[in-house]
């Protein structure tokens, strides 16, 4: 452990929005780690509280050593340091400020849609017409969003641009709720949503998130090689000092 100098990212599951995270770690091609986080499990403790007091995933341990969550403050973390420009923009231009506009949106807007969905889901004790309220609620807003967000599209095959960014990265580690939750019915999707579902199709193909959804389902997974392999979370609590040694 001691030796590590890459950064070590979080991957939390099932199904974390930082699975698009780790898609972007793919697409950027730098040495990283991972570590997978049970969300429903070794997450809920105090030394993972310590580490990330909002008790989420994802976080970057940087290769300084900082812990750094919030996955707009690690996508920025990653666009210092894309100096080929491979998955953003040269800081100062438009298409820069509009890669953050849409990843403001998709962070914000598009993510939080789902909010009372999860609610219902793990509101156990609750009654069923609450969850029902919860979850049409859910359904009405994850709906305005993907309209805006569809609305927001041009006719590329990536939100902005020629090739997948940071973007596209943090659109796919979410987009892909609205399947679990069955939150729009699929007949709906295409008719209603073709640049998001086409989109979604094309990104879910991309090598680098079938990458991230087999560190997330734990099963063996050749990416780019940028992977240097995963850490268990332990180490990484360790790192942080929010275990005792
Ligand atoms: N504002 C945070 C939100 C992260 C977030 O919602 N993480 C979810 C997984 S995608 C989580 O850890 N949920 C567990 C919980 O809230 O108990 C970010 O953008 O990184």
């Amino acid at each position: 452990m001691h030796n590590i100098s890459e950064p070590i990212f979080t991957s939390g599951f099932p199904l974390g929005s930082s699975a698009g995270l780790v898609t972007a770690f793919e697409w950027l091609g730098q040495p990283y780690r991972l570590t997978r986080v049970d969300m429903l499990g070794e997450m809920r403790t105090d030394a993972y509280e310590r580490f990330n007091g909002r008790v989420e995933t994802p976080a970057l341990v940087t290769d300084e050593g900082h812990v750094l969550t919030e996955t707009m403050a690690i996508a920025l973390w990653l666009e210092a340091r894309d100096h080929e420009r491979r998955i953003s923009f040269a800081p100062g231009t438009f298409e820069a400020d509009r890669m953050h506009q849409i990843i403001a949106f998709l962070n914000t807007g598009f993510t939080g849609a789902f909010f009372s969905m999860w609610v219902a889901l793990e509101a156990e004790d609750a009654t069923e017409a609450y969850r029902e309220t919860l979850r049409a609620l859910g359904r009405e807003f994850v709906a305005k969003r993907h309209k805006q967000l569809e609305a927001m599209m041009g006719e590329g095959d990536y939100l902005l641009g020629d090739r997948p960014t940071l973007a596209d990265a943090v659109f796919v580690g979410v987009a892909r709720w609205v399947d679990f939750h069955e939150a729009i019915d699929p007949k709906d999707y295409e008719r209603n949503y073709p640049r998001i579902s086409a989109l979604r199709k094309r990104i879910e193909a991309d090598p680098a998130f079938r990458f991230a959804l087999a560190i997330e389902d734990g099963v063996p997974a050749v990416g780019s090689g940028a992977m240097k392999g995963l850490v268990p979370l332990n180490d990484v609590l360790k790192r942080a000092g929010a275990l005792d040694a």
